[in-house]
């Protein structure tokens, strides 16, 4: 029977170093393995287009409803390449994925439930790697950029609600405050049994 390729999916507040140890997971990995890295939001598509231009400039407004419609459409339109990916044997690293949607969203004050729907049935991710870190750690990693949602009241909410999910057995909590290489190594650990573990497995959809 061919081997399929595994979702891996990453999380986390704004700084914790995500988008780092994706990157360097996705090299390291690529050695050995056949992987491909994606980030959500994809910011090339026309609908990514629309959203980059939402976090970068606070003049354009869009109902709290839309933008959060604009995110789940922007993964939805990624689905059949991650399904063909995943089944050609290739895993997927996926920098954010359906959580950081309802977490940012949800955070803004929309019903949770609503927040979730527009996710459920998506491919559903292996596991999902959260990079805890405290708000007082990010912030000594120095001030938040320019992007929307990138304060420090906003990100505590974001965090509290990510952190509801954490008990979900496909998650797998890592401590972000270590040094890079450590992460990696914790990071690295998780992934490889994650990537045998499934082969032969049948991929989920998401029920969130
Ligand atoms: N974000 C990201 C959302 O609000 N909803 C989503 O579905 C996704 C995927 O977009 F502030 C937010 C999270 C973050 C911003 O993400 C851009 P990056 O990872 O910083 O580019
Ligand atoms: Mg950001």
């Amino acid at each position: 029977m061919m081997k399929r390729g595994a979702i891996i999916v990453f999380e986390g507040i704004d700084r914790c170093g995500k988008s780092t140890q994706v990157q360097l997971l996705h090299d390291v990995l690529q050695k050995s393995r056949s992987v491909e890295l994606m980030r959500f939001p994809n910011r090339q598509t026309p609908i990514g287009q629309k959203i980059n231009s939402y976090l970068t400039d606070k003049a354009v407004q869009l109902d709290d409803h839309v933008i959060h419609l604009l995110f789940s459409a922007n993964r939805w339109e990624a689905r059949n390449q991650m399904l063909e990916t995943i089944q050609s044997g290739k895993s997927i690293i996926v920098d954010r994925y359906a959580y950081s949607g309802v977490s940012f969203s949800a955070a803004k004050g929309l019903d949770l439930d609503w927040c979730k729907d527009p996710d459920r049935g998506l491919p559903a991710p292996d596991v999902v790697i959260y990079l805890q870190l405290s708000i007082e750690e990010a912030q000594k990693r120095g001030n938040y950029g320019e992007e929307r949602y990138e304060t420090v009241e906003f990100q505590r909410k974001v965090k509290d609600l990510y952190e509801n999910k954490m008990k979900d057995p496909s998650w797998k909590v890592v401590n972000a405050s270590q040094k890079p290489e450590d992460l990696h190594n914790d990071i690295r650990s998780i992934v490889e049994s994650v990537i045998q573990d499934v082969e032969h497995t049948p991929l989920n959809t998401l029920t969130i």
